[in-house]
């Protein structure tokens, strides 16, 4: 997408000319409850657009929620992106955690601690990855309503690589403590 594009929740970028089309697809999840947070994400869009080996394709809705996590702390913004990329699972991370640390992330020793900005890798094509670094799909797509609701609305006949439909998942999910922005 043409780097100088307003960013627009809940939009499908124009696409259709193939010279666009990078090998992989992959959705992010994005998140962040300090320090502005809804322009957090909307800088971290813009970040990811900026990108040569990334093609962002639809944005969803910001959604607010409640956090997850023992911790009193604030609420969050999530959303997550669906993109087209050259990059492999593990360079597509470090860029994700590049952005991060370009926007004040600090990795903190405290698991569940408030945070500026957080990227996660949620889908990688159809793989399933286990390493070190990389767990895809994303340990917490399962089960947090934040990641299912936005990656729903912009994929809604998305299959999961285990064969489970994201509708399905969707369905059943606790929505309590999110709202659609
Ligand atoms: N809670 C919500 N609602 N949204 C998040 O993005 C989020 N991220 C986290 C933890 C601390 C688990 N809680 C969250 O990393």
């Amino acid at each position: 997408m043409a780097p100088d594009m307003t960013i627009q929740n809940n939009t499908t970028y124009n696409a259709s000319d193939d010279s666009t089309k990078k090998e992989a697809t992959a959705f992010i999840g994005l998140g962040s409850n300090l320090d502005e947070p809804v322009n957090q994400i909307n800088l971290a869009i813009e970040s990811l657009q900026h990108l040569e080996t990334i093609n962002v394709i639809s944005v969803s809705s910001l959604y607010r929620s409640r956090p997850l996590g023992g911790f009193a702390q604030p609420d969050y913004i999530n959303a997550v992106a669906k993109i087209y990329t050259s990059l492999s699972p593990v360079f597509l991370l470090d860029e994700l955690q590049l952005i991060e640390i370009r926007h004040g992330r600090v990795r903190n020793s405290e698991r569940w601690s408030p945070r500026t900005l957080d990227l996660d890798l949620l889908l990688y094509n159809n793989e399933t990855i286990e390493s070190e670094r990389l767990c895809v799909p994303h340990y917490g797509l399962y089960h947090r309503n934040f990641v299912l609701m936005p990656l729903h609305e912009i994929s809604p006949d998305l299959i999961l690589p285990d064969g489970l439909g994201i509708s399905t998942l969707v369905k059943n999910i606790n929505k309590d403590g999110i709202t659609k922005l």
